[in-house]
């Protein structure tokens, strides 16, 4: 039974390639940090499970990340972990490179010194984002970089340490430079997310408008589930070698809104331009007719930002046989919208439950 060990297990892509390698008949290992609230709500189904097991460690604890690799011994490790919201970045420039840059170095260092640079592949998770201000659309591995924020700058740290062990000490290290992907488990604040929460919960009268920053940003959107098998695949080549993995298809974030809310059941018409730009409902439910319910806010403005991500993903499809239009992204957007108008349903009911419950309290009926 092979031995993987996943860095940022509790995340998106964490959860994900966690299922598909214990179906592959892996024994998981993850890292997990110690929090002081439950966070572990996307893996709680796999825990208990005979192949999946979690160790305490973080990224910046590099005694901590040599003792889990020592007593894992995997034979591939998937380095997932990060501060990963690009905005965040800005706010904490530092902690981002101690984690997305140094943390890959530490990573890279502990499998040196548990002696396994010779039978443990690496898996780095790379970015679109270093791309960012770019050079050139579509973008493939010959694309040159130019990184344009601090999570960007850090990654770009990440993939050359990566590329500098493959080289100096002939380790299997590669890194995938995947395109942004989404799922009904994206965090809540990256823009997909937000839009599909927003849709429902607007949808069903428990949020009155949804603010946005740049709608005119495009991005090359697939499906986190389609994309992990891609995390292993690159793993499993003859040669380590880097690729980009991509839909090669490209949408804006206002189309995106546009369709979210459109498979919550309300038509929107865009009017107004920049700062002034507004969603007004035309049709849907009657009481939200003529009603602004998506607006734009200073506030999710980015002191730089990265407008013009579009990934050409021929390597990949020849190399690694991948498909990278399993999801659609019609069928991803309605995937996201469904699960969050069950969730919002489903806490409606407990958020009603609970208001119930207030009110009863107050009146003295539940002591
Ligand atoms: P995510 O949901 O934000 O998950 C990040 C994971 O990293 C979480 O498990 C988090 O743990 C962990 N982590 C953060 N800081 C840590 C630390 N100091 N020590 C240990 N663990 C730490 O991100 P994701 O969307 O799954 O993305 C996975 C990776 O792919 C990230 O490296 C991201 O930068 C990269 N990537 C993502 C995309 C995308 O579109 N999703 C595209 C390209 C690259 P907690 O739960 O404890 O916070
Ligand atoms: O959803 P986002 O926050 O994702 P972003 O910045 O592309 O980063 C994600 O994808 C990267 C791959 O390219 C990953 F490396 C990274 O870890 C992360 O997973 O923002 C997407 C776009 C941006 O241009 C942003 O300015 O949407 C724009 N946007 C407009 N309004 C917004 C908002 N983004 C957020 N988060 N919130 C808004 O209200």
């Amino acid at each position: 039974m092979k031995r993987a060990l996943i860095t940022g297990v509790t995340g998106q892509d964490g959860s994900y390639l966690s299922e598909f390698l214990i179906e592959k008949g892996y024994d998981v290992h993850g890292i997990i940090r110690r929090s002081s609230v439950d966070y572990r709500e996307r893996i709680a189904h796999l825990e208990g499970h005979p192949q999946f097991h979690l160790h305490y460690g973080d990224m910046g604890d590099s005694m901590g990340l040599v003792q889990v690799i020592r007593k894992v011994q995997p034979d591939e490790i998937y380095n997932l972990a990060a501060q990963s919201h690009v905005q965040v970045s800005f706010d904490s420039p530092e902690f981002t490179a101690d984690v997305d840059a140094t943390g890959v170095l530490r990573i890279l260092e502990a499998v040196r010194a548990c002696g396994l640079e010779k039978t443990c592949r690496i898996y780095q998770a790379s970015t679109s984002e270093l791309y960012g201000k770019v050079e050139e659309v579509p973008q493939n591995e010959n694309t040159p970089f130019h990184p344009y924020s601090p999570y960007a700058v850090a990654k770009q740290y990440g993939f050359w340490i990566v590329k500098e062990y493959r080289e100096a000490y002939e380790m299997y290290c590669c890194s995938g430079i995947l395109f942004n992907h989404e799922s009904e488990r994206r965090g809540e604040t990256f823009v997909t997310r937000k839009i599909t929460l927003a849709a429902a919960r607007i949808s069903q009268g428990l949020q009155d408008c949804l603010y946005l920053g740049n709608m005119d940003s495009l991005r090359d959107w697939g499906y986190a589930k389609d994309y992990v098998e891609c995390m292993w695949l690159i793993l499993q080549q003859d040669k380590p070698e880097d690729f980009v993995i991509a839909t090669g298809v490209q949408h804006s974030v206002r189309e995106f809104t546009d369709l979210a809310f459109r498979y919550a059941g309300i038509e929107l018409k865009f009017e107004g331009e920049g700062i002034d730009e507004k969603g007004i409902v035309v049709s849907g439910p009657e009481n939200l007719i003529g009603k602004t319910v998506v607006a734009v806010s200073e506030d999710f403005y980015r002191p730089t930002d990265v407008v013009n991500l579009w990934g050409d993903p021929t390597k990949a499809k020849a190399k690694l046989g991948w498909s990278p239009n399993k999801t659609s992204f019609e069928e991803l957007v309605k995937i996201m919208v469904e699960a969050d108008i069950a969730k919002v349903a489903s806490e409606g009911a407990a958020h009603k439950v609970r208001m119930n419950l207030a009110e009863y309290l107050e009146k003295g009926i539940v002591k």
